[in-house]
């Protein structure tokens, strides 16, 4: 297995209950190593940029509104197998199909407010830090 780098964003519902704090400790206990990290209000449009691939879905309009009525941290996360491992972490997208103990699990409550954001692939992850991090914003180098 190889170290990677996923990414993950605390989404506005998590930032609202006051969970920042929670999930990030768990996220650390989990081995996660943070190298990037920073709290911001996207708009409808730079959501919609985010999740472009999901254009054509009916929920699209939902979520770009959703991801752009609070503030949310996104982050960078590095570790072995990284992207696999944190999807399993944060649980199913529905929550009431994620298994007991993960993220989505204890705190989601829907498909649409769920918590967290986790990308589903290595390619995926590095479009997604380059969306909201510069290369200086990055603490750490992968194998270092
Ligand atoms: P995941 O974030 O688990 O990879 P995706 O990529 O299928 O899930 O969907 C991206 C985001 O779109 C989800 N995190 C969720 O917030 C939202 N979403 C997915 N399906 C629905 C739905 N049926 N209704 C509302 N929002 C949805």
């Amino acid at each position: 297995m190889s170290v990677e780098r996923t990414l993950t964003i605390l989404k506005p519902d998590c930032v609202k209950k006051g969970l920042m704090g929670e999930v990030t400790k768990r996220i650390q206990e989990a081995g996660f190593r943070i190298v990037a990290m920073k709290m911001i209000r996207l708009t409808p449009t730079t959501a919609g940029g985010f999740y472009a691939v999901h254009k054509e879905r009916s929920f699209y309009g939902e979520l770009c509104d959703f991801m752009s009525s609070g503030p949310c941290v996104p982050m960078i996360l590095e570790k072995e197998n990284a992207v696999s491992d944190f999807r399993t972490f944060i649980g199913a997208t529905n929550p009431a199909e994620a298994e007991a103990g993960t993220i989505r699990a204890d705190f989601a409550d829907s498909m649409g407010k769920n918590i967290i954001h986790g990308s589903d692939s290595v390619e995926n992850g590095l479009f997604e830090a380059n969306y909201f991090f510069a290369q200086s914003d990055i603490v750490a180098l992968v194998g270092e």
